[in-house]
């Protein structure tokens, strides 16, 4: 599924981010930029040692915030490891969290100018976060950064199964379909 928005494109696609060739994939990381299973281990394993030895040095990342890499063996050149909110019910600041998070990326993306970006759905693995609520915050945070800013053409979520594909795809029509009733009244 692909979206314009303003001058970008935001594009949705189901499959393994590693294999991506935007100019920066997302990395699920936690805050001690210390690797781990799901996306963050895919990432590590595909882009090999050199993307932990820069993490190593780096030290470590607030949970909402980002910080990057190079993309050692990837396609993709930069890693940037952002650390989502762990699921503790949703009265813990995690909304604000998660978009953060996305918004981070994408400023810090932007600021090394970079001009395409792949996420995966960060938080929606082993923390936890209720797939449609975090679809809905991931697809907001991205649709208003590209009709605020034209530094980035493309935002693409790679999503890994069938159900987060359907999940996303269903929110960000719900969201396109939402801008054109408020455009139009
Ligand atoms: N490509 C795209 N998406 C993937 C891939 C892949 N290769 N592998 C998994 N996913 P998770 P979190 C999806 O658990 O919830 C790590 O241990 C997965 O299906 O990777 O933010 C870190 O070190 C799900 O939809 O990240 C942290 O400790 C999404 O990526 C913790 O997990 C996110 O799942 C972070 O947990």
């Amino acid at each position: 599924m692909e979206a314009r928005i303003n001058q970008g494109t935001l594009t949705l696609v189901e499959g393994d981010i590693t294999r991506e060739e935007t100019d920066a994939i997302v990395n699920a990381a936690n805050s001690r930029l210390m690797g781990g299973a799901g996306v963050d281990g895919a990432i590590h394993r595909a882009g090999g040692p050199s993307i932990m030895a820069e993490c190593r040095k780096i030290g470590g990342c607030p949970t909402g915030q980002a910080v990057i890499t190079t993309g050692g063996n990837l396609k993709a050149k930069h890693v940037i490891h952002t650390v989502g909110p762990i699921y503790q019910g949703g009265n813990r600041g995690e909304a604000h969290l998660l978009r953060s998070a996305y918004l981070s990326s994408l400023q810090l993306a932007a600021s090394q100018g970079l001009k395409s970006i792949a996420f995966p759905a960060i938080s929606t693995g082993i923390y936890g976060y209720p797939l449609t609520e975090a679809a809905h915050i991931a697809l907001k945070t991205a649709v208003d950064y590209l009709r605020e800013r034209a530094d980035i053409a493309l935002i693409r979520f790679c999503l890994f199964d069938r159900r987060t594909y359907e999940i996303f795809a269903a929110e960000l029509k719900k969201l396109l379909e939402q801008e054109t009733v408020s455009k139009s009244s």
